[in-house]
């Protein structure tokens, strides 16, 4: 079987699941970033843009630099769970889900584009060759030939942007575009949208200018350590810490960027970022994962964090 046809075979089994069912509701995962919310916030807009009656709830912590794609259903009770299709969009494993609750309902349906590390559900739709969940969702819309309203469009055509840094990575095919496409038919305002998205605080140059001072770059790997003597500084708040995941990138000799961000518990979050050489694995020894050219980890303190580099030098040569 193709994938298309395998695709439209799980597409089906979705719209069933959805039709059969009075509540939905939706998760993604912990720390969201555009694609966990254009995939679930797009996908409760899409179900509600064509099953008017259903209740659909989205759950999990609003993130503040996302506030202008939406905002998630608030004291969401237990009991709703009750006889309710929970959908998990954008999560690998069980254990970043956002709000734990998810096991909860009476189906659960995973529908992802990470590496399927972590089986989960009673229904899986996980296929990595796609850049990002919230293109899944805008491709099941498309498949189904799902009303979108322009507000939906613009979350689901944001969550692609995001995750597939502007069209840009390998994974991008034609099939994204059309899907992209699909979704500007919605008709929402992409200049704006980009204002939005592109809009920056001016003590963040400043703070990017200090990071840049302070940058490293020993043989093909690059860092940077977000302090927090500089997130006090430029009143960064925690939940923003990794915004800086690419400044590094694009820059000629290096193969892999790294940052380190100091986080409220006083652990670091790492970014891992690669030109060509696969991270992932490495972010896995770690405790953390994610994609082959970008993932993530947490760390205890900096000492950890020279072993990450000697590591990705490693990796460096060993690539050739
Ligand atoms: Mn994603």
């Amino acid at each position: 079987m193709t994938s298309t046809n395998k695709n439209m075979e799980i597409i089906k089994k979705i719209k069933q699941a959805i039709e059969s069912y009075d509540t939905i509701i939706l998760h993604r995962h912990i720390i969201p970033d555009g694609d966990a919310y254009g995939s679930q916030l797009g996908l409760k807009y899409l179900i509600q843009n064509n099953y008017p009656k259903k209740k659909v709830l989205a759950v999990g912590l609003d993130i503040n630099y996302l506030k202008f794609i939406g905002s998630m259903d608030t004291n969401v009770a237990d009991s709703k769970y009750d006889n309710a299709l929970v959908i998990v969009t954008d999560c690998a494993n069980i254990e970043r889900i956002d709000d734990q609750r998810f096991s909860m309902g009476n189906f659960l349906i995973k529908l992802d584009h990470h590496p399927n590390t972590t089986p989960y559900g009673d229904l899986l739709w996980v296929d990595t060759s796609f850049t990002s969940a919230s293109e899944m969702v805008g491709y099941l819309a498309q498949q189904l030939n799902w009303k979108i309203s322009p507000e939906t469009g613009r979350v689901i055509y944001h969550g692609i942007l995001t995750d597939s840094l502007r069209f840009s990575i390998s994974a991008t095919t034609p099939r994204t575009l059309e899907v992209a496409a699909h979704l500007l038919k919605s008709g929402f305002d992409l200049n704006a949208l980009h204002l939005q998205m592109y809009n920056k605080q001016f003590s963040d140059l400043k703070l990017q200018a200090e990071l840049m001072q302070t940058a490293n770059f020993v043989e093909q790997v690059g860092y940077i350590v977000l302090t927090d003597e500089l997130l006090k500084k430029y009143h960064l708040r925690y939940d923003e810490n990794g915004k800086f995941a690419n400044l590094l990138s694009g820059i000629d000799g290096m193969e892999i960027w790294i940052t380190f961000a100091i986080r409220e518990d006083q652990k670091y979050r790492v970014e891992f970022r690669s030109k060509r050489i696969p991270v992932n694995e490495l972010a896995t020894n770690w405790g953390g994962g994610g994609h082959k050219l970008a993932a993530g980890a947490i760390i205890d303190n900096l000492d950890q964090a020279k072993l990450i580099i000697q590591e990705a030098q490693e990796l460096i040569k060993k690539a050739g």
